[in-house]
């Protein structure tokens, strides 16, 4: 999974990509590419209990992967290379700007985080909408010289992207079919990609993380939107820090868990993904699926051949098994359950894959 981090110029991106991947400035600069790829694992508190549980051998992750793509303006998103980086992202994080400090200097003159949310969505809006007139054209062309379904559905499709971008709407907050889905995707459209708000509000939380979301209007639910909130400079001072010294800083400040954590847990619930766990001896180990996804849909997140091969699932929320103690005794209590292929996983099952092979 990868999300891009976007923003206006000086928003706190690339502090932001320090904060989750807890490096120094130096360091997340060192290569000194035009961006920064970081790959941050998941903290999972759950599996550390199941793999003391079964003394694993060996406990793994699932990690998300950020990007620090350079800011969001009318140039750079012309640029070919950076419009092909943002259109591979599985979703975009944008950073806005909340604090102040006259020293360094406001993208749009003065600080105003309605606009410069408005601002960035245009833009994003702007250029699919660029996508859609290019494609149209085409397919005008294409409908004139032959008669083919296909392309009166895209014509269709097509169409009702247009009407939506031009109320200013982005594409992820309209409904769509799954057929549409579908060829939505080939488009790639970046205001349709999942999108979490990140305000960055600087060293002082006045009111509540509730009312600072209340005053730029994202407290009232948006389709394929999330919103939280990041104290920018002070969590990337502590971002190096080992984790005991962390918490006891965060305290400090009232803050109940570390940006890390606030931000992983929203990229999470706005890309839709839950997590399921495996835990044995060997290994325990979480694994990332869409929200939704059926037993043997979660078998092929292992390995596509256990898909395949799927016969069923023995499943047991986490906390079940470990109040159980293993899975003889959660299998004698009943609560270890046998499930077919179309079982919904929930976030937290623990399973054990049955298959042939
Ligand atoms: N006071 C204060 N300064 C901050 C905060 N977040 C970032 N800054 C400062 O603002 C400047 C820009 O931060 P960056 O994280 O580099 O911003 P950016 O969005 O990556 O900037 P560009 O990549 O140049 O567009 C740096 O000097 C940061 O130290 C904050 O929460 N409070
Ligand atoms: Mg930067």
């Amino acid at each position: 999974m990868k999300c891009g981090i976007i923003g206006l110029p000086q928003a706190g991106k690339t502090t932001l990509f320090q904060i989750l991947t807890r490096t120094t400035p130096q360091e997340s600069h060192r290569h000194g590419e035009a961006q920064h790829i970081g790959t941050v694992m998941i903290p999972e508190k759950r599996l550390d209990r199941l793999a003391r549980l079964f003394s694993s051998a060996k406990t793994v992750y699932p990690s998300i992967e950020y990007v620090d793509v350079a800011a969001i303006g009318k140039d750079t998103l012309k640029e070919t290379g950076y419009l092909m980086n943002l259109r591979n992202m599985d979703g975009l994080v944008h950073v806005v700007r909340l604090f102040r400090n006259e020293a360094v200097p406001y993208a749009k003159g003065s600080l105003d985080p309605q606009r410069d949310i408005a601002s960035v969505e245009l833009d994003l809006i702007l250029t699919d909408l660029g996508v859609v007139e290019n494609r149209r054209e085409k397919l005008e062309k294409d409908r004139k010289k032959i008669k083919n379904p296909d392309l009166e559905k895209e014509q269709e499709l097509l169409q009702k992207v247009q009407q939506c971008l031009e109320a200013e709407k982005p594409l992820r907050e309209a409904d769509w079919t799954e057929e549409e889905k579908k060829r939505l995707r080939g488009f790639a459209f970046l205001s349709e990609k999942p999108m979490l708000v990140v305000l960055n509000i600087g060293e002082e939380l006045e009111g509540g993380m509730d009312e600072v979301l209340r005053s730029t209007g994202l407290d009232q639910p948006r389709l394929r939107t999330r919103a939280t909130v990041v104290c920018g400079k002070l969590e990337a001072e502590i971002a190096t820090l080992p984790d005991a010294e962390m918490s006891e800083f965060l305290q400090g400040y009232g803050l109940a868990d570390s940006a890390t954590q606030r931000v992983i847990r929203a990229t999470l619930d706005v890309m839709d993904q839950i997590l399921f766990l495996t835990s044995g001896e060997k290994e325990s180990r979480a694994w990332l699926a869409p929200k939704g996804a059926t037993a043997a849909q979660a078998a092929g997140v292992i390995h596509s051949d256990m898909e395949k091969h799927f016969i069923r699932a023995e499943v047991v929320p986490w906390e079940k098994l470990l109040e159980a103690g293993d899975y003889a005794a959660a299998r004698q209590k009943g609560i270890l359950r046998l499930e077919g292929k179309e079982y919904v996983v929930q976030d937290g099952d623990v399973l054990i894959i049955r298959h042939t092979g």
